[in-house]
């Protein structure tokens, strides 16, 4: 290993890391270096003196805000160019052989016209830079569901990132060397500082570029980011990783990379489950992952609020990991109502990111308090008031945090083999037609669910109001091949578990009445619908058959203490055969996007349903 101490290092009897034994690794590194050109070349470690030198490195270059550590003890704030806050899906690539690989949902790109376009923007990108190569585990490291990567970045905040988000260090450089297999991410935010003449031009204040390109290449297992630094345009490890290329790794191993929760219940009678959930945006997912029950002698325990990488275990159960050590969590709605865990876990050693700023140096975002502060400055960077008729925070603006800090994490989050899978749910935001529960009747009836996932859509922007916006999985932006092929894999694994398989539930908490209003409170009374689902796997709660599925028989819901209105849970469990016939023509539709790659058992499904609402 190539070793060398610096004044810096020397100082503390430390030798850093100057490359690698490994000539795979070395090679590459020398390749991108010799691509972007960047004035210097750091291999990171993951050691907290590094995280320290390049927070204090961005503080000084005025590209991070410390926040006042009586408050927010080692925190800090980033605000990002007004063009880079968000993933960039129309500038996201799926890179296979073939179209159909790619399937409809995605946007393709013949692979070599796009490394032949990426080898001109990445062409001297980091010019004037520095670029750091950062390693890193998904999943504990050397656990047997994990996976190692590199990323290659010339963004100091997503250094900082990483280190939260992943496990980071000289670990993963020393399996590399040993031969482990690793996945290579490149990153750039496309803001070189010197020009191909040589002349130096100031740095901005959030280095990015108009032009991005957010580029998967399936077959070789390989991502590369340019113009944004971003969360999931940025922070390879994430999106472009451990969902887009890690669902075609699974397909090809027989197991799941899927845009999860993870919790773990705990009953009154102290037995644990282990219940994975896939919600579309905008549904509370981080808020059910940190659930607090209100019903008495119930647990619910954070495994993960994000990604679920599942794979059959030595008995034949499937076993999850929660791939990721953090979370980088939507700020806005979250606050002391709609999850106090949350804002527990953010007490400090937090990363904020176009949130507002508060006069003491502390941070708020809309929904944080009932309240806002007199006085703010916005995510942008301008004097705010509350009549200013514009968000202090970004919409989407976010948190940065290890998972470990969080009061409601579970003992066995980061358990090697992962923990066992007892149950599946696909949500969904549904002011219509889906009760609030409902339990599959076989494995393939609930991947016909999860194919089916979707939410109506609310503002007129976002297309007519009441129409579905599809989201399968909730891995419509995620999924790295053809998202019937997927199906397929899903129709497989069912196969693969057979009567070991999870049970499969369809929840949505957001049905609403005539007038508007939501019909089920919610948040942590979701723990009666959890209770309900326990109650099934355990073989001790009724059911009643409907044509879309199980849902919970009369007096099977404790809707103790809840005193809801007369009629409401009639309502909350009406299946209207009419609109579900419309909708089965919505579906029938919706596959024939995907042609002749749909599974024959969902068009069965699809069948089976239509055959039992017209039974009914
Ligand atoms: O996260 C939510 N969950 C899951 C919680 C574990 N939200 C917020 C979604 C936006 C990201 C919800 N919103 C949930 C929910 O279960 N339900 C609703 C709808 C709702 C909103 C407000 C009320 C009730 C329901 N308020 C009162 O009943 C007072
Ligand atoms: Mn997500």
């Amino acid at each position: 290993m190539t070793m060398e101490l610096s004044l810096e290092n020397a100082a503390a009897g430390r030798a850093h890391r100057t490359g690698t034994t490994d000539r795979a690794l070395r090679e590459w590194v020398a390749e991108i270096a010799g691509l972007t050109q960047p004035d210097e070349v750091v291999w990171c470690d993951g050691s907290l003196q590094e995280a320290d030198r390049l927070t204090k490195q961005l503080v000084n270059e005025g590209k991070l805000i410390r926040l006042n550590p009586e408050w927010r003890p080692n925190s800090y704030l980033a605000r990002t160019d007004p063009g880079d806050v968000a993933r960039v899906e129309d500038r996201t690539f799926i890179c296979s052989e073939l179209e159909e690989d790619a399937g409809p949902t995605n946007n393709w790109r013949e692979p070599a016209g796009m490394r032949a376009e990426l080898a001109g923007v990445f062409a001297g990108s980091m010019r004037g830079r520095t670029m750091y190569v950062v390693p890193f585990s998904m999943g504990p490291l050397g656990g047997p569901i994990s996976q190692l990567g590199v990323e290659i970045t010339d963004s100091p905040y997503v250094v900082l990132s990483m280190g939260v988000m992943t496990r980071m260090g000289e670990r993963v450089f020393e399996m590399i060397e040993q031969g482990t297999p690793w996945v290579r991410t490149v990153h750039s935010v496309g803001y070189p500082l010197v020009d191909s003449k040589g002349f130096r031009r100031a740095d901005a204040d959030w280095p990015s570029n108009p032009e991005k390109y957010i580029v998967q290449f399936p077959d070789t297992r390989e991502i590369w980011s340019f113009g944004s630094g971003y969360g999931g345009n940025a922070l390879l490890a994430k999106k472009c990783f451990a969902l887009r290329i890690a669902s075609v790794m699974a397909r090809d191993d027989d197991w799941l990379a899927e845009h999860m929760l993870l919790i773990k219940i705990t009953s009154p009678e102290g037995r644990t489950y282990h219940v994975a959930a896939a919600f579309p945006s905008a549904c509370g997912k981080t808020n059910l992952a940190m659930l607090r029950p209100t019903i008495p002698g119930w647990k619910v325990e954070t495994v993960g609020d994000d990604i679920a990488w599942m794979r059959p275990g030595p008995d034949g159960r499937l076993y999850a990991i929660n791939p990721e050590a953090g979370f980088f969590g939507v700020a806005p709605g979250t606050g002391e109502t709609t999850n106090p865990t949350a804002v527990q876990t953010l007490w400090g050693n937090t990363i904020f990111t176009n949130v507002a700023l508060r006069d003491d140096g502390d941070v708020w975002w809309e929904g944080l308090t009932d309240e806002a502060p007199d006085h703010l400055v916005d995510w942008q960077g301008n004097d705010w008031t509350p009549d200013s008729g514009r968000p202090a925070a970004h919409p989407n603006s976010r948190f940065t945090v290890g998972a470990a800090q969080c009061p409601s994490i579970a003992d066995d989050w980061e358990a090697h083999e992962g923990v066992p899978v007892d149950a599946i749910l696909f949500g969904g935001r549904r002011a219509t037609n889906v009760p609030l529960v409902a339990e599959a009747r076989s494995w393939k009836h609930g991947v016909f669910m999860g194919s089916t996932i979707s939410s109506e859509k609310t503002a007129a922007a976002e297309g007519t109001v009441g129409e579905l916006r599809r989201d399968p999985f909730a891995m419509l932006p995620f999924c790295g091949y053809n998202m019937a092929d997927y199906w397929g894999h899903w129709v497989k694994m069912g196969r693969i578990l057979g009567d070991q398989a999870p049970r499969i539930f369809q929840v949505n908490w957001f049905r609403k009445d005539a007038d508007g209003s939501f019909l089920w409170p919610g948040f942590g009374e979701n723990a009666r619908v959890l209770e309900w689902i326990v109650g099934r796997i355990e073989g001790d709660a009724e059911a009643e058959d409907t044509p879309i599925g199980r849902i919970p028989a009369e007096g099977a819901l404790n809707v103790d203490g809840l005193d809801l209105d007369e009629g409401v849970l009639d309502h909350l469990f009406e299946v209207d055969r009419d609109s579900w016939l419309a909708e089965c023509d919505l579906t029938e539709e919706y596959y024939a996007k995907f042609g002749d790659r749909v599974p024959a058992a969902l068009n069965a499904e699809l069948a089976s349903l239509r055959y039992h609402l017209k039974q009914a």
